[in-house]
């Protein structure tokens, strides 16, 4: 079966970490966020990959190519975001027999991915406590019937969850008319399935959405959290490595050095002297943790540093980012409430009581820069030294 992956989308809610990588390359441990899709796929004998892109189409296309772990990767490309039918409807040319379709910025778990697979026609589903802000699925004896949007009298407690195997017959009812919200809904071809053929509910045991910023963190504590310790690079006898930690061959890690796992530390990276890593982390390629650094619970981008004296908590920092010595992050709130962040001007909760702050690539902070929770830096942003930073910039 083939699988369509959608990762067209321009990843606005999770601004500015994707002003120029898209959402779907994000890095999550060791790979960008949507080759944990495409590799769920070719775990379920997916026999070729159909990539649905977009924005920043060429990203995407450099890292997988033509081939990903010996299965052939095709690419179609949805000029304008339109709605996820029609993403699917722009690869039908590559479309023949049943298909499956996920999303390029979802996480699943493998057996319920393996199950969409078998039992096509079938949708996967995870069961919420409230579902009232989800497509709901309705059931009977085991099929599903119905899927109903954001319903005040949900007839179930399964969401979609965005995962579909469809049959053949799916491919002449992608083009679906505009939903009222104006976009193309791959749940609108979901419905017509469901009249036509039985559709199994597949339940996932674990499911993630990563749409923005503290979701990546989600994402990489999930990730990061099924790793194996492993140290191919050069650790000194003088550090101290504790839990899962993976040190890949071309990394360093110098004397004085405590890491807690999960930690990940990539091809190229330093860490160290005198550093202290902990919690879920992922100190990507290239990236430098300097002396007397410690970093918890966060993931630092491709070439991210953090030279000296610093402190950086729940947070992530996007390529290149420069700390400068003394910039401390403060991830906690006085009033113990949930730290709050802003989204597309909206400022929402993170549901999380711990989150420091998002750094656009190249940005780059001043000495003794203290930033507050919550807190957005763009892309090349800059903060003076001993600087307060209170508002996003
Ligand atoms: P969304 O998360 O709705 O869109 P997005 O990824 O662009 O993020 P944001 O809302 O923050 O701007 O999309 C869900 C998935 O479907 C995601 O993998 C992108 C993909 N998609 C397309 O490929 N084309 C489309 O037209 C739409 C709407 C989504």
């Amino acid at each position: 079966m083939k699988a369509v992956v959608l990762a067209a989308g321009q990843g606005t809610r999770i601004r500015p970490l994707s002003s120029s990588v898209p959402k779907p390359m994000l890095p999550v441990a060791d790979r960008p966020l949507a080759a944990h899709t495409v590799d769920a796929a070719i775990d379920a004998g997916a026999d070729e990959v159909v990539l649905v892109v977009g924005y920043e189409a060429d990203t995407v296309e450099e890292y997988f190519g033509e081939e990903h772990r010996g299965v052939p990767i095709s690419y179609a490309i949805q000029e304008e975001q339109s709605g996820t039918a029609h993403a699917v409807n722009a690869a039908s040319d590559h479309l023949e027999g049943s298909f499956a379709v996920l999303n390029g910025d979802n996480l699943y778990d493998q057996a319920a991915i393996d199950r969409l697979f078998d039992e096509c026609p079938a949708v996967c589903a995870i069961e919420v406590e409230d579902p009232r802000n989800y497509g709901v699925l309705s059931t009977t004896d085991g099929a599903v019937t119905d899927i109903v949007e954001k319903p005040s009298d949900p007839p179930t407690n399964l969401a979609n969850a965005g995962a579909y195997a469809f049959p053949e017959e799916a491919i002449e009812w992608l083009d679906v008319p505009a939903s009222e919200r104006g976009e193309h809904e791959i749940t609108d071809v979901l419905a017509q399935v469901v009249d036509r053929f039985t559709v199994t509910p597949v339940t996932l045991e674990r499911w993630m959405d990563v749409g923005r910023p503290w979701e990546l963190l989600e994402a990489n504590e999930w990730k990061l959290g099924e790793l194996e310790g492993r140290v191919a690079g050069e650790v000194s006898e003088d550090a101290h490595l504790e839990g899962p930690v993976v040190v890949e061959e071309g990394a360093t890690v110098k004397p004085g050095v405590v890491i807690e796992g999960p930690a990940l530390i990539r091809s190229g990276a330093t860490v160290g002297p005198n550093a202290y890593v902990r919690g879920a982390t992922l100190i990507d390629e290239g990236a430098k943790v300097g002396n007397a650094v410690e970093v918890k619970n966060s993931v630092l981008s491709r070439g991210a540093t953090a030279g000296h004296l610093s402190y950086i908590g729940d947070s992530v920092l996007g390529r290149d980012v420069n700390f400068g010595a003394g910039t401390t992050v403060a991830n906690l709130r006085h009033d113990g409430d949930d730290v709050r962040f802003t989204v597309k001007g909206d400022r929402v909760s993170t549901n999380r009581r711990k989150f420091g702050v998002v750094v656009g690539d190249d940005a780059k902070t001043g000495i003794n820069t203290s930033l507050t929770p919550g807190l957005k830096l763009d892309t090349g942003a800059t903060t003076a030294p001993g600087e307060v930073v209170e508002r996003d910039r």
